[in-house]
Parts: C-alpha cells; sequence; structure tokens
C-alpha cells in the first residue's frame, strides 16, 4: 500500500497536535466571536432534532458499570475526536456535520441464517438501551471517561441470527466519499473495518452505542451506531457503521492495512507494550494536563483477560 504521508495519529500525541494549530484555531474562533464550546453545542442540537429515538434518552444507567475517575466533560470530549472519514485532525465535529444519519440502513451478511437490512430506528427500538460509564483509551496516549448509552453487541448478534461456524463479527463504516471528503484520500483502505473474535463480540463489555451524554450520539462521535470495546485501543470501536459480516475468516482491519507492525488484529491495551515509536505506560486524561497510568486491558482485565489465556504466538497488545 502505497501511503502519501503518515496519518498524523501514528505519530505521538504532541506531534499529531502541533500546539499551534490549536492556538490559531483558537484565535480565529475568538475573532468571529465563537468559542468552541458553540460550535459543538450547534453540532449536538443538529444530532437531536434529526433523531427519531431522541425520545430513548437518557438511558437508565447500568450501576455494574463504574469509574475510577471523573466523567470528562462533554465539551471535552466532543472537541476532540478521531473521524478520518472527516479529516486527519481532532477538531472534526464541524466537518463532521456533512454526516446524513438519517435514512440509516444496517446490513447482516455472509454466515447468517439469512442476510437481511434493517432500518436503524426500528433496530435501536428492538434493543434494550442503557448507559455505562466507560474508560476510553486511544492508542495516541489519551483517554476519556465518558457516559455512552446503547446496548450489549451480545443482543445484535442474537438479533442476526449467525451460524455455528462463525468465528468473527466484521463490521464496516458507510462509504460515500460525495458526503466524507476524507474518503477521497484513495491511500487509505475505506471503509473503515473492524472486527472481533465471537467470543470478543458476545462479551458482556462489547458495546453498540447509539448516545452519548444522555442524547443521541453527536455525529462526531459516530452517528447513528458505533462500537465500543472499551479494553481495547480506541481504533478499534469502529464509528457510524452499516454492514455486520459474520465470517469464519479473520479480516485485515483498517490500520492493520496501513501499518500491521504498529496497529493489529487484537490492540488490547497494555502499558507494558510500547508502540514502536512510544511508550503506552500512561495516557493524558483529555480536559486536562494529568497524566495517569494506564491500566491492563485498561483496566477491564477482569472481565475479559480469560478469553486470551490459550491464545498463543498471537500478538494481543499491537
Ligand atoms: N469510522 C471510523 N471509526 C473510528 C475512527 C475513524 O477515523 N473512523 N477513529 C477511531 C479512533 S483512532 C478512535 S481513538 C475513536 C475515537 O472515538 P471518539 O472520537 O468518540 O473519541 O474512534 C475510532 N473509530
Ligand atoms: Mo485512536
Amino acid at each position: 500500500m502505497l501511503i502519501k504521508s503518515p496519518p498524523s495519529w501514528q505519530m505521538p500525541e504532541r506531534e499529531a497536535t502541533p500546539e499551534h494549530v490549536f492556538l490559531n484555531r483558537r484565535r480565529f474562533l475568538g475573532a468571529l466571536g465563537l468559542g468552541a464550546t458553540s460550535l459543538i453545542g450547534g453540532a449536538a442540537l443538529a444530532a437531536k432534532e434529526e433523531d427519531p429515538t431522541a425520545d430513548l434518552y437518557p438511558a437508565m444507567r447500568n450501576q455494574n458499570y463504574q469509574l475510577d475517575r471523573p466523567l470528562t466533560k462533554e465539551r471535552d470530549a466532543a472537541a476532540y475526536n478521531n473521524f478520518y472519514e472527516f479529516g486527519s485532525h481532532k477538531r472534526i465535529a464541524r466537518e463532521a456535520r456533512a454526516l446524513k444519519i438519517r435514512p440509516w440502513t444496517v446490513s447482516f451478511e455472509g454466515m447468517v441464517e439469512k442476510e437481511r437490512q434493517v432500518d436503524i430506528d426500528t433496530l435501536i427500538r428492538a434493543m434494550p438501551l442503557e448507559e455505562r460509564l466507560y474508560r476510553m483509551r486511544c492508542v495516541e496516549a489519551w483517554s476519556m471517561a465518558v457516559p455512552w448509552s446503547g446496548f450489549p453487541l451480545a443482543e445484535l448478534v442474537k438479533y442476526a441470527k449467525p451460524l455455528s461456524g462463525a468465528k468473527y463479527l466484521v463490521m464496516q463504516t458507510f462509504l460515500d466519499k460525495d458526503m466524507a471528503s476524507g474518503q477521497k484520500q484513495v491511500w487509505y483502505p475505506w471503509p473503515y473495518t473492524e472486527g472481533l473474535t465471537m467470543a470478543e463480540a458476545t462479551n458482556e463489555l462489547a458495546f453498540m452505542v447509539t448516545g452519548v451524554y444522555g442524547k443521541p450520539l453527536a455525529k462526531q462521535f459516530g452517528a447513528p451506531l458505533r462500537l465500543i470495546a472499551p479494553w481495547k485501543y480506541g481504533f478499534k470501536s469502529v464509528k457510524s457503521i452499516t454492514r455486520f459480516e459474520f465470517t469464519d475468516k479473520r479480516p485485515t482491519t483498517f490500520w492493520e492495512q496501513i501499518q500491521a507492525s504498529e496497529y493489529g488484529f487484537w490492540a488490547n491495551v497494555n502499558p507494558d507494550v510500547s508502540h514502536p515509536r512510544w511508550s503506552q505506560a500512561s495516557e493524558r486524561v483529555l480536559g486536562s494536563n494529568n497524566r495517569v497510568p494506564t491500566l491492563l486491558y485498561n483496566g477491564y482485565g477482569e472481565q475479559v483477560a480469560h478469553m486470551y489465556k490459550d491464545l498463543k504466538g498471537e500478538k494481543l497488545f499491537m
């Protein structure tokens, strides 16, 4: 694969987000009399207006998922996002307003009893919505703690009726380069593709997200449907999903195709396994300059470590 320029998030965070870019933008917004917050507020409002499931939020919080740190403020989490379909920088909320989230169809394909498509609102209303507080750790060594709303991925797997031979669940983002200008960058292997083993997909922590901060998902977070696998680096948590495929072959995922030696299939969080170009020992908490130690499996070992016990010769932490 020909790579014209390395994706910015392959660099350590301080290089990926040079301070001057951020400051210039702040100054620009200041000159317009706009704070970053008013832009974000606008994006969140737009998502809400268009969303026919808005009445489902806030969903009831599931108290089994507690945090060891304060929640990240909405304005911090909503103003610092990776969504390469709309550009390779972090202030993606504005560009992501081009994402059209209705009508939205999701397909179930491959090794299922019967392939079919379902409208997103029918799917969401068929699922048991709840709210969970999760930590989320990006491979770039920043993190946040967020109240996601959604339903267990295991419920979607049940709904899709996979055949017993299925070993992996592949999840893909939409493909529409007229809507998402980042997809005109032909050196990326669009559409964004991710995958989990069936054991991972049906693990209690794997969560299909439809909302955040007590509202339908704002577009920059990957509306209307995205994965959160909180024990893995953030790039596994694919946004704006349109296609689920059950298969017995392990998929090659988006970042794995770009740079397999740095972003593998498993990508479980581990402070002791460095990225080839930076340490993973600690993380910057969004909205502060605090660094905190990174935890094995992002602190979710009790729920997930058993899945990897007998896997030999796999790069589980890359
Ligand atoms: N389709 C798609 N999904 C994606 C990405 C992306 O660029 N496109 N970025 C990933 C990365 S690197 C991270 S860290 C998380 C960021 O999620 P957030 O913006 O909600 O924090 O989304 C992941 N899912
Ligand atoms: Mo990431």
